[in-house]
């Protein structure tokens, strides 16, 4: 027996979001430990209770994990992403079309609540609910029970992507090792005690609804069957003692060593093919691994996370505070302290966050990256278009992880045959389109509800795509992948756009019909609360976008001109007769609708309207000046609170308007109020974008180069005055590190990628020069 254990009992299903018994109520922690030597790290002198707020993560884009570092148990919470519920499923509804122009017709006429009814009732997708994503299963470690622990540390180091757990019991350390290779494609817990023969565990495999068994080489089993079949296996590599494995429970006893591997897949090929064999790739990912040995897989681990993570040095300062626990930490600012180093370890967690959760040839990150322990998680742990899937890929290209994009890319691509198909059933239009979400089985009609009649999120995804370019200056990514998803996405746009009619607000401009600015109500004359419309203002800012966006592809395509002249000139024609954003007499605010309409709830989350601002290009000073105030007036009215993705983007729109202490105080409102003690963003719950949002936003506020120029410190605040950050990326092609003393600019480093000249902007000061390919410009702003 060990630990309390008999080798053999069968454990029933945990419910997989539940909190695990440690540590147990009566356990003593004593000696506290001291801070880790690296600080970027993550560290806490308790094991987690809670999976949101406490465990820490690991991941390699396919796999994820979630450590809690018990002491009696350690509970570890296994994620693969295609363990999703659902099946391949068209989605479309062949009834949508018929409805559509009477739609149209309705809210023409100012019949909303009319329109809705009917879209309701025709226009969403048959099913309009997609499933959910879902964890693969528990790995549960049962140590021998003891009721004190000195020197404990639990900790995630983000330079090395591992997550440790050391303490002392009777005088024997311990630690453990958590990570999840790329390269090996496996994760991988290792134990280790600072005296021979002191490693005693049980393990064992557990999710509701599976099958565990053992296997020949002491190799745990689970398997299980949604719509895909999904399968872990672990297998142990031990150091002396005994190691059995027996009716699904591993039992190593008196080792000097162990390391378990376990890696995880599916039957999922693609959103029409289920039919793979997730044991054949358990099988051969297993076989892959052989029995390399643990040093190994570490260094091959730390050598596949750290060039990247190593790209982006930022530095704000540093107190006495990197000495204390993070979750004390976060308390203290909370309180009101300044902790600048507590600053660039959530700066830094958000590219830890997407180096682990979306690497080449994974899915992309969805709404909790790919940490999920529910088999319902909140909204389905799905790809929202109307904001959220977006903003997870915010830092990406300026945080200098282009390849972490990739799988956002790869996974547009699948869904084009799916839009394709919607935007003919749906609308009778040519291109593709997405709605508000997406699964794993094609989802590209309306879901959820009527708000969900909004296919506008191809058209802005794309936009990602053409950033990707204007980082990487990648001509053959641009002309063979980008354009045409762009040009789709347009394609169903000029479709789906039609002509007002006389005697509305935009009569004879191209407008959208039905329309949403996602998910926001507002009031009509007669009091109807309603959030149904037509040429919502971020639609026209997102057709703007597009449109802009590929006319600009198509002159870096061919300088000439001539490429896809005729459809360039369709886009241009359709430019000059959209609806343009209007600016509200009353209030002069950058209207939100087509009629200047009360706003159901005036500090509602999205701040869908601003669209033109960030993400996207069109309303700067320069450009729109008049827009931009108003666009000010509007990010006002909404105020500083909101959910944690709305306070992250609403961060960065500070930052557009060159406020670095509004968008400072922004910031602290999103670490204080929406961050729990393990660094994650939460809605709440747990939701991704907000640390991906919050991450691009340090860097909106230190480079941008949405504008033409390479803008240095356009948003330092006071609090910041002294420090550096090396290795951002700017549109253009270039890599820029900046140092700065006093609020001033001491000397910024530029490094053409490209070639491309350099246009740069220090407050009010400009400086233009041709560069080489590979050559570095030192300026001092002067
Ligand atoms: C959008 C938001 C919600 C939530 C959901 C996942 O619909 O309006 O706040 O973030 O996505």
């Amino acid at each position: 027996m060990i630990g309390g254990i008999a080798a053999g009992t069968s454990y029933g299903a945990r419910p997989s979001a539940d909190t695990p018994d440690n540590p147990k109520a009566d356990m003593e922690f004593v000696q506290e430990a001291a801070a880790p030597a690296e600080p970027l790290t993550l560290w806490y002198r308790k094991p987690a209770t809670q999976w949101e707020t406490e465990a820490l993560p690991v991941g390699n884009g396919r796999l994820a994990a979630m450590v809690f570092g018990g002491v009696n148990q350690e509970r570890i919470q296994l994620n693969e992403e295609t363990v999703w519920d659902g099946e391949p499923t068209d989605y479309n509804n062949p009834e949508a079309l018929a409805a559509l122009p009477e739609v149209q017709r309705l809210m023409f006429e100012g019949k909303n609540a009319e329109a809705k009814k009917l879209a309701a009732a025709n226009m969403l997708g048959t099913p309009y609910k997609v499933k959910s994503y879902q964890t693969l299963c528990d790995l549960l470690l049962d140590f021998p029970d003891t009721d004190k622990v000195a020197g404990y540390r639990r900790e995630l180091d983000l330079t090395t992507g591992i997550s440790r757990v050391q303490y002392t019991v009777d005088g024997v350390d311990y630690v453990r090792e958590v990570f999840v290779s790329e390269p090996d494609q496996a994760i991988v817990v290792n134990l280790k005690a600072s005296r021979p023969g002191k490693i005693d565990f049980a393990a064992r495999l557990a999710r509701e609804n599976a099958t565990t068994e053992s296997a020949s080489g002491n190799r745990l089993i689970l398997r299980g069957k949604l719509g895909v079949a999904y399968e872990a296996q672990l297998f142990p590599l031990v150091d002396g003692g005994a190691v059995v494995s027996s009716n699904g429970v591993l039992d190593v006893s008196n080792a000097n060593e162990a390391t378990l591997l376990i890696v995880g897949a599916t039957s999922y090929n693609s959103a029409t093919d289920i039919s793979g064999d997730a044991s054949a790739r358990c099988d051969a990912y297993r076989q892959a691994l052989g029995q390399k040995p643990f040093a190994q897989l570490r260094a091959t681990h730390i050598a596949a996370h750290q060039p990247l993570f190593d790209r982006v040095k930022l530095d704000l300062g540093t107190t006495d505070a990197v000495q204390r626990p993070t979750d004390e930490r976060l308390q203290a600012v909370k309180a009101g302290t300044f902790d600048p180093q507590l600053e660039v370890l959530y700066f830094q967690f958000g590219r830890y966050l997407l180096i682990s959760s979306s690497r080449p040839g994974s899915l992309p990150a969805n709404l909790q990256g790919k940490w999920n322990p529910y088999y319902k998680a909140p909204w389905n742990s799905d790809y929202h278009f109307n904001i959220n899937f977006q903003m997870n890929y915010w830092p990406a290209q300026v945080c200098n992880l282009a390849e972490c994009s990739l799988p956002y890319f790869d996974y547009l691509e699948s869904l084009v045959p799916f839009g394709e198909k919607t935007a003919k059933v749906h609308y009778g239009a040519r291109g593709w389109t997405i709605h508000h979400l997406s699964d794993l089985f094609g989802m590209t009609a309306p879901a959820d509800g009527v708000w969900g009649v909004w296919p506008m999120g191809a058209a802005w995804a794309v936009r990602d795509m053409m950033e990707y370019y204007r980082f990487n200056g990648d001509k053959e990514f641009l002309a063979e992948r980008a354009y045409p998803l762009m040009k789709g996405a347009a394609q169903f746009m000029l479709d789906f756009l039609v002509e007002a009619p006389a005697g509305t607000p935009a009569a004879g401009k191209l407008v959208t019909n039905p329309s949403h600015s996602p998910e926001n109500a507002f009031i009509m004359d007669d009091g109807t609360k309603i959030e149904f419309t037509y040429a919502a203002s971020m639609d026209l800012e997102i057709i703007q976008d597009l449109f802009a966006g590929l006319q600009e592809a198509a002159r870096e395509i061919d300088p000439s001109g001539r490429f896809d002249a005729e459809f360039q000139q369709e886009l241009q024609d359709a430019l000059d007769r959209l609806q343009p954003v209007q600016i509200s007499p009353k209030t002069g605010r950058l209207m939100e609708w087509i009629e200047d309409y009360r706003e159901n709830d005036p500090h509602h989350r999205h701040t869908s309207h601003l669209f033109g601002l960030h993400p996207g290009k069109s309303i700067t000073k320069n450009a729109a000046p008049d827009l931009y105030e108003a666009a000010r007036k509007s990010l006002i009215a909404r105020g500083d609170l909101g959910k944690g993705w709305s306070m992250a983007w609403k961060v960065n729109m500070w930052a557009r308007f060159h406020d670095g202490n509004k968008a400072h105080e922004l910031l602290t409102n999103l670490l204080t109020k929406m961050t729990l003690t393990n660094l994650f963003d939460t809605h709440p719950p747990f939701q991704i974008d907000g640390n991906f949002g919050g991450t691009a936003a340090f860097a909106e506020m230190l480079l941008q180069s949405h504008d033409g120029e390479v803008h240095l410190l356009p948003a330092l605040p006071d609090v910041w005055p002294e420090g550096s950050v090396r290795g951002l990326r700017a549109r253009g092609g270039f890599e820029v590190d900046i140092a700065w003393k006093g609020g001033v600019l001491t000397q910024a480093r530029i490094k053409s990628l490209n070639g491309n000249p350099l246009h740069l902007r220090y407050g009010d000061k400009t400086f233009a020069k041709p560069l080489a390919q590979g050559e570095v410009f030192l300026w001092n702003g002067q």
